[in-house]
């Protein structure tokens, strides 16, 4: 993970340097706005905070990088500790940043905004909260959360269930006791892949519901030797660059034509990447793997016979076979998931066979059985990239709510900005790389830009900056004109909203994150391009 030989850098391609973000800091130190934020949740960490499941961690290999970087200071006081981070670090890392950084004292905890409402005589957007309070912003900067709606199936009966019943997103703070206990859990995403093997090691017996089948490789995780830590700091500059260039992502993706190999030699490629782990597999196979159908069906063939070599029981086996194109739902990495099938105390029901007809007290009835539990582990995801927008429901010019905006399609303008909600801004906004790109520093880039927009405005004595509709109307086509060229929108995935009945089907993240980021400084160097702004009221 750490070999300096594998990161790729190129000045000239970086919308801006470290060196400038770093400055970008001071700058923004220097700004002196007063910020107040709201936050539903009891500390900072967003996800980290609510995802506290077992076996939770970053879904990539993610030490050191996923952090944000833009002070030395802050990138001296942390030490990683495995390749692949888990929740608990990362949450740590965030409680340790909010402190240092001084942040606590400017958020206001257990605090959801109830409305959200532009005033467009005032250029003003006023906030109400569940506690009583009301607030006033010029800006209103919506941080909240690509995966933080939980998604609960609505089966006959579940809420008569009587037994514990978690979600994975909203998972407890107390210790949660799997001894002795049936645990039965809906979903196979992420979250699924990453608990069952650690409920399966306490519990008495784990029924694990299935929908859809996966491809999940190795994460191959470990720890991280005292040379590696110490490298990885004196390297944390050219670590850095190298993230900038590529999509969040220091590693060099190795572009190979898959017609310059023989079957055979393929073969030999997909096993080196399968033993090496990690997301390998999907970015250093064949540069096609995500555009190319009969490649895809190689890869996906490949994996296939892994699950079969690795589960022993080949009916089980079989109910995991995934046959959707590999890599076109959100890539899982796990530690021993279908090693877990091997275990007496685990076993696995495919719903495409045998669906889910109703809850009782204690149990689960399917088709073709009952399946008594005490507790119900629900890892059936979220209403991704759009549901917590939609949930403050933003009201803009003209009073016209988010909900109504994007009752058919999510329009945004670079993800970050909605025609006819006038300065508002979004991080990790859909038509965004978002969840496509290393987060904290996706995040961090997003908020440089809207720092500099914010400077802007007030350098130039300006009131408001809204998206025109035309700006969003082709920011939307080229999303999707973007993603066409890809197998994704081929799947039912959360990319595209499928997980959520009725929500408009929709690609709804940037696909290639260094790009975008130039696009945001092009945008801002080129005047705002796509911009409308007002005179100061
Ligand atoms: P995901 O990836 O959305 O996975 C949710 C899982 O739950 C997935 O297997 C779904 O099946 C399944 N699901 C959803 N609704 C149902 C119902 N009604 N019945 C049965 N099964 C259901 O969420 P995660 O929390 O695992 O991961 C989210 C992201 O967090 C992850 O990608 C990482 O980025 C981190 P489906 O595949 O939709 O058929």
């Amino acid at each position: 993970t750490l070999n300096p030989d594998s990161w790729n850098y190129h000045r000239q391609d970086w919308s801006y340097t470290p060196e400038e973000a770093g400055a970008n800091w001071q700058k923004k130190v220097q700004m002196n706005l007063n910020v107040r934020a709201f936050d539903s949740a009891g500390g900072v960490g967003g996800t980290w905070w609510y995802n506290r499941y077992p076996g939770a961690r970053v879904d990539a290999p993610s030490s050191p990088f996923y952090a944000y970087t833009f002070s030395q200071e802050l990138v001296d006081s942390w030490e990683w500790r495995e390749t692949q981070t888990p929740q608990a670090s990362v949450l740590a890392y965030l409680e340790n940043f909010a402190e240092q950084f001084d942040l606590n004292k400017d958020i206001q905890f257990e605090t959801w905004v109830t409305d959200a409402r532009y005033n467009e005589s005032e250029q003003r957007w006023t906030i109400t909260t569940d506690t009583g309070e009301t607030a006033s912003a010029q800006f209103l900067i919506c941080a909240v959360g690509a995966l933080f709606v939980a998604n609960k199936p609505d089966y006959p009966g579940i809420d008569d269930f009587a037994g514990e019943c978690y979600h994975t997103g909203r998972w407890p703070h107390e210790t949660v006791s799997f001894a002795g206990k049936r645990v039965g859990v809906i979903g196979t995403g992420s979250s699924g892949i990453q608990s069952i093997p650690e409920i399966a090691k306490a519990a008495e017996h784990v029924t694990v519901f299935q929908r859809t089948p996966q491809y999940s490789l190795p994460a191959r995780n470990r720890a991280l030797s005292e040379e590696e830590l110490a490298r990885s700091r004196e390297d944390w500059e050219d670590l850095r660059k190298s993230m900038f260039h590529r999509g969040g992502w220091p590693h060099k993706t190795i572009r190979r034509n898959a017609s310059d190999y023989t079957p055979q030699q393929r073969h030999e490629i997909y096993e080196q990447l399968w033993d090496e782990g990690g997301i390998n597999l999907a970015i250093n196979s064949f540069s096609t793997v995500l555009t190319d159908k009969d490649l895809n069906d190689e890869v996906s063939e490949f994996v296939r016979g892994k699950i079969r070599e690795i589960v022993q029981d080949p009916a089980t086996a079989e109910k995991l076979m995934p046959d959707y194109y590999f890599g076109t739902k959100r890539l899982i990495l796990d530690n021993g998931y279908f090693e877990t099938y091997n275990r007496d105390n685990v076993s696995l029901v495919d719903l495409r066979q045998d669906p889910i007809e109703s809850f009782t007290a204690s149990s689960v009835k399917t088709t073709e059985g009952e399946h008594p539990i005490d507790m119900l582990v629900l890892a059936t995801g979220f209403d991704a990239v759009t549901g917590s927008m939609l949930n403050l429901n933003p009201k803009g010019r003209g009073g016209v709510s988010l909900k109504e905006k994007w009752a058919e399609r999510f329009e945004t303008y670079l993800g970050a900005t909605i025609a006819g909600f006038p300065n508002l801004f979004m991080i990790h906004g859909p038509g965004s790389p978002g969840v496509l790109y290393t987060m904290p520093l996706g995040g961090e880039r997003t908020a440089d830009w809207i720092a500099e927009s914010i400077r802007h405005l007030r350098d130039n004595d300006l009131g408001a900056i809204e998206a025109t509709e035309e700006a969003a109307v082709n920011w939307d086509k080229e999303i999707n004109a973007a993603a066409d060229q890809t197998l994704y929108p081929k799947t039912d995935s959360w990319y595209v909203g499928a997980n959520i009945p009725g929500k408009p089907r929709q690609f709804l993240a940037h696909l290639r994150g260094s790009q975008y980021f130039e696009r945001l400084a092009e945008v801002a160097q080129d005047g705002y391009v796509g911009f409308d702004f007002e005179a100061s009221k």
